[in-house]
């Protein structure tokens, strides 16, 4: 290791407090990774180390690095207009431009957005707009929404609230009043729970109707909306059976809630249609965006709205109250718009839809038979490994979470980033990936099962 790399982890350690990190242990290792470069799917670290990125940053260069055309849109931009709002009746062409592009990519229904800088922000916007486009339409006590367990929707207070990790519930009482959460349509954990195979058709359908009966307990003159990310991200590549959706959009019609599908991850691309609930032909009333919009190059998020809320936020005389000073920041939206337009130009979404997302698909499948591997699934340019002691009886190991984490640590050290989450490795690789790296990912992904099985067992 260089000497530059160790003074920047000493650095690291006398000053950052990271996200989600344990900070004491991070503080006395002084091992942080630091990472100095990136190119295609590839990062390198300070020391020249070559790493295939198949978590896509944190699931957000979707387009890879090193865009070319992305980094001048950014320059100009910076030369042109570094900075100025949209408040109090102003606006700036890439604002402008981009909510026309926006407007041409989301689903037919949706042709307004409202900016934020990312995905928490997206959501906190969220929040208040159902309940102000209730109170507009005089029924103010549709105020509670419905969120899932293990959900994932960001880490400000409200997202968090919204979000169904207990363990961000536990730090700082949340959730705030108002957000109460449903069981997720977890197929594999519930084999785990049943030590067998389930039928994930009918486990579909009964984990939907936990929203009806949630509904019908609050009474449906009291809930605003129903949140759910279209595949959970976070939560670990929770792929929901093909009966889930058709059966949560028919209760939310039927009940006259909203439908809000969390797009950070799903959109723009990721399961091969611009975004997840296209995939799965649901009619959201409102979707965050975020991570994608720019392939994260700078921080840009934001709801697209549904016409028919659109007119609701739109009458005379009402005004929400709430932006943000980067609300369509020029130079985000700038990142935001040559993005797109390269994903247009390249026919991204298409190619990941007919070529990528098959080839993965059929790569990433051959990991099911890793002894270590109880299930190997995957959705567009999502996959997870499930990881287990014993594959016959689902059964997972005690230190679920010890495991994966050790199988993690060897992939960063064989050249291979891939997320541990509590019993899972979870790949979001960029969209841009081809035939050869997919195969080196899945040659990675082996090895380094094998030498976490070498692991716990010697
Ligand atoms: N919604 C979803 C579905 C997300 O995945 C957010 C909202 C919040 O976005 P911002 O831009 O505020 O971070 C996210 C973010 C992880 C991890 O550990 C995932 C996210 C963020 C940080 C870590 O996998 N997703």
């Amino acid at each position: 290791m260089n000497q530059r790399t160790q003074h920047l982890q000493q650095l690291d350690a006398n000053h950052h407090l990271h996200p989600f990190s344990d900070l004491k242990a991070m503080h006395e290792a002084k091992k942080t990774r630091v990472i100095s470069k990136a190119q295609g799917v590839y990062i390198y670290d300070n020391d020249g180390n070559k790493i295939l990125d198949a978590m896509s940053g944190l699931w957000c260069v979707n387009m890879g690095y090193g865009q070319q055309k992305i980094i001048d849109a950014v320059n100009e931009q910076m030369h042109e207009l570094p900075y100025y709002n949209s408040f109090f009746g102003t606006t700036h062409p890439p604002a402008a431009e981009l909510t026309a592009l926006l407007a041409e990519i989301a689903p037919a229904h949706m042709n307004q957005v409202f900016f934020t800088s990312g995905g928490s922000e997206a959501n906190d916007t969220v929040l208040r707009m159902v309940r102000h486009y209730w109170s507009s339409l005089g029924q103010a006590d549709k105020f509670t929404v419905i969120s899932r367990e293990n959900a994932y929707h960001g880490s400000t207070v409200a997202a968090a609230s919204l979000g169904g990790m207990t363990s961000m519930h536990e730090q700082g009482g949340l959730p705030i009043p108002g957000i109460v959460h449903i069981r997720q349509p977890y197929t594999f954990e519930e084999c785990v729970k049943t030590g067998g195979e389930i039928d994930r058709d009918a486990f579909g359908i009964e984990t939907a109707q936990a929203l009806a009966d949630k509904i019908d307990e609050l009474g449906e003159n009291k809930v605003a909306a129903f949140i759910a990310e279209p595949i959970q991200g976070a939560g670990g590549i929770i792929i929901p059976p093909d009966t889930y959706w058709p059966e949560i959009q028919r209760i939310c019609n039927e009940r006259n809630i909203l439908l809000i599908a969390d797009e950070v991850i799903c959109g723009f691309g990721r399961t091969g249609e611009w975004f997840g609930s296209e995939y799965y032909d649901i009619t959201p009333d409102l979707m965050p965006i975020a991570k994608g919009l720019s392939s994260g190059y700078l921080p840009i998020g934001g709801v697209m709205v549904a016409d028919r809320v659109a007119e609701v936020l739109m009458q005379e005389n009402v005004e929400f109250n709430h932006g943000f000073t980067y609300s369509g920041h020029p130079v985000c939206a700038a990142a935001a718009i040559a993005n797109i337009q390269i994903m247009q130009s390249e026919d991204i979404v298409e190619r990941v839809r007919t070529n990528t997302a098959p080839y993965l698909a059929k790569a990433w499948q051959t990991l099911a038979d890793h002894p270590l591997v109880g299930e190997a699934r995957s959705l567009g340019m999502l996959g997870a490994l499930e990881v287990v002691e014993d594959k016959a009886s689902y059964k997972r190991f005690e230190d679920t979470a010890g495991v994966t984490n050790i199988c993690r640590d060897f992939c960063f050290d064989n050249g291979l980033v891939m997320r541990a989450l509590s019993g899972k490795m979870i790949i979001a690789p960029p969209l841009v990936i081809n035939e050869a790296e997919i195969d080196e990912l899945v040659e990675k992904a082996w090895r380094c099962l094998d030498l976490t099985v070498d692991a716990i067992y010697s």
